[in-house]
């Protein structure tokens, strides 16, 4: 892989590096193409039960790449998004929960790349934004709808209509990253993280994953009709039965890989 950096760890534990510092990690073609790549292989790979990503130097990721995108036209700028969006939505749509380890700039298409994460990790170094409306655009991979969904509809507007750059504690208050660590703290602390979610249930964890965002996504009336099916189908595991085995043996649990 050119700009990927894919390392598995006996622990369960993926890391992913998005390797282009030159550029701040910035996403071109071939580093989505890439991406796409390397996540069909991922969801695909049992030692992976929780992936954590991360940018090489002093960029998580800069936004998507505005040298390629300045000479497109019309119909290259929609393949470019759809590229886009496919890529996203396939990390979004990841059986394994994901992590975005945001060790600085995490701009525009870099945001939202940590917005398709199901938790975010900061530097308290790190800085983001949608600085999408400078460039006159809007953002094409996810922002409109992820950030309202994750921080509020106003507060949501605020970054996007100003553009602003924010500090990593301005995101904490915000609940935009979930935890900040000192800069050379980030990554073991977002590996800690990730090791303590895979001891849990891999088959669980993807139940637990898929009855969130669908749930989110829909009434709470339909929401807890979907909490309610997942529920049942726990009950057809082999880790559930392990699980309350062992709490009733006083024993830890050994869960199954799966
Ligand atoms: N694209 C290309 N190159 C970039 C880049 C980017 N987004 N960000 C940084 N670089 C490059 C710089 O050009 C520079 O390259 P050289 O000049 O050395 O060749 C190198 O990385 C180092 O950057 P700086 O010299 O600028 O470093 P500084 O420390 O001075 O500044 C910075 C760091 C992050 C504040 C600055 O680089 C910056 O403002 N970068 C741009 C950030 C930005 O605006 N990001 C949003 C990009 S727009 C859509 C899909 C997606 C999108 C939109 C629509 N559709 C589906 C419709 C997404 C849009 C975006 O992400």
């Amino acid at each position: 892989m050119d700009f990927l950096r894919l390392d598995i760890q006996d622990n369960g534990v993926g890391l992913l590096t998005i390797e282009r510092p030159e550029a701040l990690n910035a996403l071109n073609e071939a580093l989505l193409l890439e991406l796409e790549e390397c996540l069909t292989e991922i969801s695909k790979e049992s030692r992976i039960k929780v992936l954590v990503i991360t940018g090489s130097g002093r960029a998580f990721v800069a936004g998507a790449d505005i040298a390629v995108m300045h000479p497109m036209g019309e119909e290259q700028a929609k393949v470019f998004s759809l590229l886009g969006q496919r890529t996203f939505n396939q990390l979004s749509n990841l059986p394994q929960p994901t992590i975005a380890a945001i060790n600085g700039y995490a701009l525009g298409g870099g945001l939202e790349l940590a917005l398709a994460c199901d938790l975010r990790v900061a530097s308290e170094k790190a800085k983001l934004g949608q600085p999408e409306i400078g460039l006159g655009i809007i953002p094409g991979f996810g922002a409109t709808q992820r950030l309202p969904r994750l921080i509020g509809t106003a507060r949501a507007k605020e970054l996007l209509f100003t553009g602003a750059t924010i500090s990593a504690q301005e995101a904490l208050a915000l609940g935009l990253v979930n935890r900040l660590f000192a800069p050379d703290e980030l990554l073991e602390g977002a590996l800690a993280l990730a090791a303590d979610i895979a001891q849990k249930s891999a088959v669980i964890l993807r139940y637990l994953k898929t009855a969130v965002d669908q749930g989110v996504a829909t009434s709470l009336a339909e929401g807890l009709a979907i909490e309610a099916q997942y529920f049942g189908v726990c009950f057809t595991t082999y880790d559930q039965k392990e699980g309350m085995g062992a709490f009733l043996e006083k024993r830890s649990p050994r869960f199954r890989d799966c």
